[in-house]
């Protein structure tokens, strides 16, 4: 059965424990962003819950923080299957997308505020980067938007900035789908409709953080992967659609052709990002359910939930792009979380043919082109999920002069503060070229065999480790 809203999703969270309710006050212009913090350092990652702050001071709003991607089976939760299947829900979802399907109300409109009404200081935007960030910030918005020519809608998670009652700042960086429909737009002249959804069916936001091909329609691939259509229902004030059961959905309009200073804002880099002149989104209806709940991802420093849910859904669609688009003998993918998920890239495959490895790094970068700065590739017996064990392969499989390729006058990883200082302004095009590093670290010869005693005395050992007095 697929989640019908974000609340049907945090009662299965709690009946596995993994929501945490904190009924202590909190103050959302530092508090949230603290305890989320450190709840994610002090608790293991397998064991870490959402968080639902119940009486945020001054709002009768609660706030849910890392509830789709504190952990790995926090995540496997939202796509209800096992680590294991993800990448094959990812890859059956994007073969056989489920178009949403329209109904005429929901409860994401049980309440409307419209014009004068519009008051967006009543919701509780936590404050992230206290002293740093100008702002409070939305971190979770699925940014809805649609192609003036095609109409092919695209759902996108961008930073989005209170400026005002009724008044947004959206960065949406280059190469992203949402840019290309605000770019286009501006070419005519006209404003873009946008409609920005808090909370809502959790496979929604599993979509929004994960880069699809630009003709696909993010909310059918998330029917694909609840296995039932979405239920949209049609905007107030502007010609969109937004899932039926949201929590909060805001409507509005990106000014035609105007930008406005918007950041800096505590990245995903674990950086500060800079300054950027983003979008002005003027917001002319606020619809909410009863009693909405408002959510928020954790971002800032890796690892993070922000580098965990893009990790997953992008290691799968790049997997499937490998594997059954271009037919290499891929095994797995994986974007470090040190590198935020996007700079760090280690790709294992069985190799039968030594132009492979490169053939798998172009393959990576043109899919993805913003993605592994640092591409590394390894045999099949590597996991490339164990750290020591990938960079015992770059420390024994690699001769440098043969092996290490670096490619100038690639796509940067967005917002990588080693392209230029912070005063470069973020539109700068030398922010958006970069090198690339790629590693050939598979075995180019027959290696001598590996020094360890014989599996039968190891396991023999495994089975009697408690009569060595462990
Ligand atoms: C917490 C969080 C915040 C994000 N903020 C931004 C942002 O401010 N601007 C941006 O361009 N991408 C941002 N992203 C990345 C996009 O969500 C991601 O690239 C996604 O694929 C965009 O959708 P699109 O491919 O349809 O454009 C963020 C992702 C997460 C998880
Ligand atoms: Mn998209």
């Amino acid at each position: 059965m697929p989640y019908a809203d974000l609340r049907a999703f945090l009662h299965r969270l709690e009946a596995c424990g993994k929501l945490r309710r904190i009924s202590k006050p909190v103050d959302k212009d530092w508090e949230i962003a603290a305890v989320s913090k450190v709840a994610f350092e002090r608790i293991p990652e397998p064991q870490r819950a959402a968080l639902m702050f119940e009486r945020v001071q001054g709002f009768d709003i609660p706030v849910v923080t890392g509830a789709l991607g504190s952990s790995r089976s926090i995540y496997c939760l939202v796509l209800d299957c096992d680590v294991g299947d993800v990448q094959r829900k990812w890859a059956d979802a994007e073969l056989r997308p489920l178009a949403p399907k329209l109904v005429s109300a929901g409860p994401a409109q049980e309440n409307v505020c419209k014009g004068d009404k519009v008051d967006l200081t009543r919701l509780p935007i936590p404050t992230w980067t206290v002293g740093q960030d100008p702002a409070p910030y939305i971190t979770s918005g699925y940014v809805i938007t649609a192609d003036p020519e095609s109409h092919i809608r695209n759902v996108g998670t961008y930073r989005v900035q209170l400026k005002g009652p009724n008044k947004l700042g959206l960065f949406i960086n280059y190469l992203q789908g949402g840019r290309l429909h605000v770019e286009k737009n501006h070419q005519l002249h006209q404003p873009t409709p946008v409609a920005i959804v808090i909370g809502a069916d959790p496979v929604i936001g599993l979509v929004s953080v994960s880069r699809l091909p630009q003709d696909m329609d993010e909310l059918a691939v998330a029917g694909a992967l609840r296995g039932e259509p979405v239920d949209v229902v049609r905007c107030r004030t502007v010609d969109l659609e937004v899932p039926a059961t949201a929590e909060i959905v805001i409507e509005g309009v990106i000014r035609a052709n105007e930008f406005e200073s918007e950041g800096p804002f505590g990245e995903y880099t674990g950086y500060m990002g800079p300054k950027a002149m983003s979008y002005i989104v003027d917001v002319q209806c606020v619809t909410h359910r009863s009693r909405p709940i408002f959510q928020a991802f954790i971002s800032q420093m890796p690892p993070s939930e922000s580098s965990c849910i893009r990790s997953m859904g992008r290691e799968a669609t790049l997997q499937k792009h490998l594997a059954e688009d271009l037919g290499l003998p891929v095994r797995d993918v994986h974007l470090l979380e040190a590198g935020g998920a996007a700079a760090f890239l280690v790709i294992s495959m069985k190799k039968n043919h030594p132009v492979q490895p490169r053939t798998a790094m172009c393959g990576a970068w043109s899919y993805a082109p913003q993605f592994g700065k640092i591409t590394v590739v390894v045999d099949d017996d590597i996991d490339i999920r164990d750290v020591n064990s990938v960079l015992w392969a770059i420390s024994f499989r690699v001769q440098p002069e043969r092996d290490v390729l670096t490619m100038p006058g690639m796509a940067a990883v967005s917002l990588d503060p080693s392209q230029a200082p912070p005063e470069v302004p973020q539109e700068d095009i030398s922010r958006r070229v970069s090198s690339k590093l790629g590693i050939d670290a598979t075995r180019k010869h027959a290696f001598p065999a590996v020094a360890a005693p014989p599996k039968e005395h190891l396991d023999l050992v495994r089975k009697n480790w408690q009569s060595y007095g462990f």
